[in-house]
């Protein structure tokens, strides 16, 4: 895909379009937005759906309640990790990425990666008993007790409640993660401009699907979403600074070398 099919348009070049925006483009861009986010969602909807039953059992609970301080986040570590390279695999298939600098690449990664898997966590929620699906069945906040960070854990389960309640389609939730993704607003950025204008076209297509939808409100209330997923993400570099000063040793050796790398 070639973002320069879309910015700048040029009406002259495009014998298709009747508006001032060639639809097949961002038609196209939409398209394999949500094809990659469909290609590395792990679960498709319906499964986590049927999977809903599968709670854990008092015992268990009490297991990951039992597990000491540094073990259990080193355990949600490698599987936050996981599920960071799934969105790894996913902003590569975003049109324009891979035209980025490498530097650019990697900030907008290292920024959005973890806003982007919060996003994700919404598909995992269950409001209906406020659970999340991790290590194969459904758990409430209780199960990451021994983590000591229950403000945290609050916050990031509230954040999911509220993102199920905006009730977006896959293609809303393809289009909204790549547009948390590239901002061009993130530090450390080389090539400013570039990065605005890959931006431009996912805020455009996400507004294009939104218009398709009928939903254009909903623009304003994912931006609102936005600025809480800065918030968490502060938090979450809160808590892992003071994990690190209590537990060096875990942090330094045992956590995973790309969540290191992200976040460190
Ligand atoms: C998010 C969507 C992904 C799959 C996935 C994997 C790991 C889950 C994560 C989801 C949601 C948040 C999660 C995480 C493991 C631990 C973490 C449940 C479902 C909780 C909030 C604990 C965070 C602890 C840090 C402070 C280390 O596609």
């Amino acid at each position: 895909h070639d973002l320069m099919a879309i910015h700048p348009y040029n009406p002259l070049e495009d014998p298709y379009s009747l508006y001032p925006h060639s639809l097949r483009n961002i038609d196209e861009l939409c398209a394999s937005i949500v094809r990659s986010h469909r290609e590395t969602s792990q679960y498709r909807v319906e499964e986590l759906q049927a999977l809903r039953w599968k709670l854990f059992s008092r015992e268990e609970i009490q297991a990951y309640q039992s597990k000491s301080v540094d073990e259990m986040w080193q355990h949600c570590a490698i599987r936050l990790t996981e599920a960071v390279q799934y969105v790894v695999e996913f902003a590569k298939h975003i049109p324009g990425f891979r035209m980025l600098s490498q530097n650019d690449q990697i900030a907008l990664l290292k920024t959005g990666s973890m806003e982007v898997v919060l996003v994700r966590m919404s598909r995992f929620f269950n409001t209906e008993n406020n659970t999340v699906f991790f290590d194969g069945k459904f758990a409430g906040t209780e199960v990451f007790k021994s983590l000591a960070c229950g403000d945290l854990i609050t916050a990031v389960f509230d954040f999911a409640h509220g993102m199920c309640a905006l009730k977006l389609t896959e293609q809303q939730i393809a289009l909204f993660s790549a547009l948390v993704l590239i901002n061009a607003d993130r530090p450390c950025l080389e090539d400013k401009g570039r990065v605005q204008r890959v931006q431009r076209s996912v805020e455009f297509g996400l507004t294009h699907i939104l218009h398709r939808d009928n939903q254009e409100s909903l623009m304003h209330k994912l931006y609102q979403r936005v600025a809480v997923l800065r918030s968490l993400c502060s938090l979450h570099m809160e808590k892992l600074r003071w994990f690190s000063q209590r537990y060096p040793l875990t942090a330094h050796s045992l956590f995973p070398p790309l969540y290191k790398e992200l976040f460190a």
